[in-house]
């Protein structure tokens, strides 16, 4: 279907409510001619003759043929700075879009297997965000993912190098997540990690219902114990979830550029999002892989809306779900969502 002329008030009016970012993979952000400059600085050979070419290569056909060109755009990621300057362009367009604060998966087995150290991606991520509370006003927490299609042992001894650093970036560093190749790969494979990860106080999500079945979402609820369901889209398919996920207030971080360019959904038109808000689930709209998927925190608010006419009140439903469902303390909450009610009403 065309898409509906773009509404520039709309966005407008968008960009300034106060939002969250809950589920955007750092390594997702990577754009096209960052991925060249760093290609070029590290000496990193790239499959590509040039940034249109890059761009021209991202058409999917489902999630593994993005994860595909993902881990090998990941390998111009070497330095500390390399992090850096990733994490900080990211965090400038967050701020561009009118997030107030950004929770930010980072694969570190996607560099560790590459001989990247772990501190290394720690530190550069660290710095970014730190300079961006600083200087751009943004919060920022860190959400160290496991690589489901590789061992629970693998996850294990991520967990044991990533532990000795945690005191040194307590401030950022608050969770636990997995993501990657879901089908074949379910929930329970994570489960003693998972267990190890909630004794030691981390907060707790993982992808789950995006390619793979409900069935996984209720293992990620019931047997991983997860706070929050990454994409969750599938959960509808079984209708006793549904009201789980509902009753309990389980956040849905839903990505609907992502859902469209990997083929879960045919067209934005037809995507669950709106069903679930308006069946009462605690739904939230996010980017996930950004530079991948042709938009932004705000570009999904917009294609949302327009494609799934949701009402002004639902959007502000929406941004004030994403600051509830942050790992943000409860008065950071409602300073947030007192400042969403000014500006919803603005305009
Ligand atoms: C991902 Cl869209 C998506 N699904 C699962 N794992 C991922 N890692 C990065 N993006
Ligand atoms: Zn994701």
């Amino acid at each position: 279907m065309p898409q509906a002329p773009c509404d520039p008030a709309l966005r407008e009016w968008l960009r300034a409510l106060p939002k969250a970012e809950l589920h955007l993979h750092i390594e997702g952000t990577l754009e096209p001619e960052l991925m060249f400059e760093l290609a070029g600085r590290n000496k990193v050979p790239l499959p590509y003759a040039s940034v249109d070419a890059v761009r021209a290569a991202y058409r999917f056909t489902d999630l593994q043929s993005f994860l595909d060109l993902y881990y090998a755009g990941a390998s111009v990621l070497v330095t500390e700075q390399d992090f850096h300057d990733l994490a900080m362009a990211y965090l400038r367009r967050a701020r561009d879009d009118g997030l107030v604060h950004v929770e930010i998966m980072f694969d570190p087995q996607t560099h560790t297997h590459r001989g990247i150290a772990i501190g290394t991606v720690f530190a550069g991520l660290a710095s970014a965000l730190r300079e961006a509370r600083d200087t751009l006003g943004i919060s920022g927490r860190l959400l160290l993912s496991f690589l489901r299609h590789l061992s629970e042992e693998d996850a294990f001894a991520t967990l044991d190098a990533a532990l000795p650093l945690r005191e040194a970036y307590a401030d950022l560093w608050v969770g636990i997540g997995l993501d990657s190749s879901e089908k074949g790969n379910p929930p329970e494979k994570f489960a003693r990690v998972y267990a190890r990860c909630a004794e030691l106080g981390f907060r707790l999500v993982a992808h789950a219902g995006e390619e793979g079945p409900a069935a996984y979402v209720r293992e990620a609820l019931e047997t991983l114990k997860v706070a929050r369901i990454d994409h969750g889209v599938r959960s509808s398919d079984d209708p006793a979830l549904l009201q789980t996920l509902i009753q309990r207030r389980i956040p849905l971080t839903v990505c609907p550029l992502s859902n469209l360019k990997l083929g879960v959904v045919r067209d934005l038109s037809e995507h669950n999002l709106a069903r679930l808000l308006r069946a009462g689930a605690m739904v939230t709209i996010n980017a996930d892989d950004p530079a991948y998927f042709g938009g932004y925190a705000l570009d999904n608010y917009v294609a949302s809306a327009q494609a799934l006419d949701l009402s002004r009140d639902e959007l502000v439903t929406l941004a004030a779900n994403s600051l509830q469902a942050s790992f943000l303390p409860a008065a950071d909450k409602t300073r947030w969502l007192d400042q969403l009610a000014v500006a919803a009403s603005r305009g």
